[in-house]
């Protein structure tokens, strides 16, 4: 608990242009929930290393992302948005818990196989620990909840086998973190191919909307959305492509699907990926202009990225010392 409210994390990391699945998926849960809790967002710079980054790129898009969060409706006032790399205790837990945590564990995670297999060249001890650098993400700050997209529940299945293990041994010192997985969005597919989920290191630019897309190339991109050739619109698996885009549009008008599906009964694909595209235009113009005007305003951000890593570093420094403790490092002396 922080000033009386249960606490929230997540991450996302500055690697590639965000996609609609990003923020369907986390970003706008986030939104959501940030009243009900105490929240820290990172801009996961330390996880983006694991897969090799031009130096100015990453740094230039991780200012970005963290202009996306606010641009996408989080107060930065309300709201701790930093960079990870700002706060040194992410490095020193994560070292901890790599002791708390077995090879056997980490064998298993699935974006570690995708991850391996797609950067063949440079599987670095990094990448495999990866998942242990953000358990260590969420046990600093004691976050209750952690809004993810279902890609990540694996990891965060293993974030609370770890804090168990590690409470196990040296009684209550972690939150024990519940996964936060919105009802539609959870996992939105590629536009190109719906068996794949839309992501931002995908090389088809077709197959991802991205958040500033203008609006006819997101029409396009939904124009172009593979679908079937079965001509109705229904919400099943047999026909994944339609199913994605009444994900989205449901994600973005707020409706559920069958709502949606009884909307567009009968109606012809065409107009469907029309509607989607205007839907999904509406989502991104106020995200879009928000962000043009805080690109303005260099010193505002500088103040939130100074003012919040003071802020992550107080509470996160205050978990470091008790584990520090608790596995026996001697006590600093003032
Ligand atoms: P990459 O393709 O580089 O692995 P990514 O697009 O998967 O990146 P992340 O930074 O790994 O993006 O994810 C950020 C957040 O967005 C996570 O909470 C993740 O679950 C969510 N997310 C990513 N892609 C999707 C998607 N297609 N649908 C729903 N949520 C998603
Ligand atoms: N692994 C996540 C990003 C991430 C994260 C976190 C999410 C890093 N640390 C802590 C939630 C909580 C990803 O690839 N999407």
């Amino acid at each position: 608990m922080i000033n009386g409210k249960k606490v929230l994390f997540s991450g996302m990391q500055a690697t590639g242009n965000l996609t609609l699945g990003n923020y369907l998926g986390a970003m706008k849960n986030w939104v959501t929930l940030s009243d009900e809790y105490e929240c820290f967002y990172s801009v996961v710079d330390m996880h983006s290393i694991t897969i090799r980054q031009d130096p100015s790129t990453l740094r230039q898009r991780a200012r970005k992302l963290l202009m996306i969060y606010i641009a996408a409706g989080l107060d930065p006032e309300k709201n701790c948005l930093y960079y990870q790399s700002h706060v040194s205790g992410h490095a020193e837990l994560a070292w901890i818990l790599n002791c708390f945590t077995y090879m056997g564990e980490l064998n298993r995670m699935t974006q570690f196989k995708d991850k391996a297999a797609k950067h063949a060249d440079n599987i670095n001890a990094g990448l495999f620990t990866y998942p242990v650098l953000m358990a260590a993400d969420i046990l600093l700050y004691q976050a209750d909840v952690v809004p993810v997209g279902v890609d990540q529940m694996q990891h965060l299945e293993l974030t609370r086998d770890i804090a168990q293990r590690f409470n196990g041994i040296y009684g209550d010192v972690f939150t024990i973190p519940e996964a936060y997985v919105g009802k539609v969005g959870a996992k939105i597919m590629s536009l190109q191919d719906p068996s794949r989920k839309m992501s931002k290191s995908d090389e088809n630019p077709n197959a991802s909307i991205y958040l500033m897309d203008d609006p006819d190339t997101v029409m396009r991109k939904c124009k172009r959305a593979v679908t079937d050739s079965e001509g109705q619109i229904l919400y099943r698996e047999e026909q994944p492509g339609i199913h994605n885009l009444i994900d989205i549009y449901s994600a973005c008008t707020g409706k559920t699907p069958e709502e949606t599906v009884k909307e567009f009964d009968k109606k012809g694909y065409g107009e469907f990926k029309m509607a989607v595209g205007e839907a999904v235009n509406s989502v991104l113009k106020p995200l879009q202009e928000h962000y043009a005007q805080l690109e303005k305003d260099k010193a505002y951000i500088d103040r939130i990225i100074k003012e919040n890593a003071q802020k992550a570093e107080y509470v996160a420094t205050k978990t470091l010392r008790k584990v520090q403790h608790k596995v026996g490092f001697p006590d600093r002396i003032r």
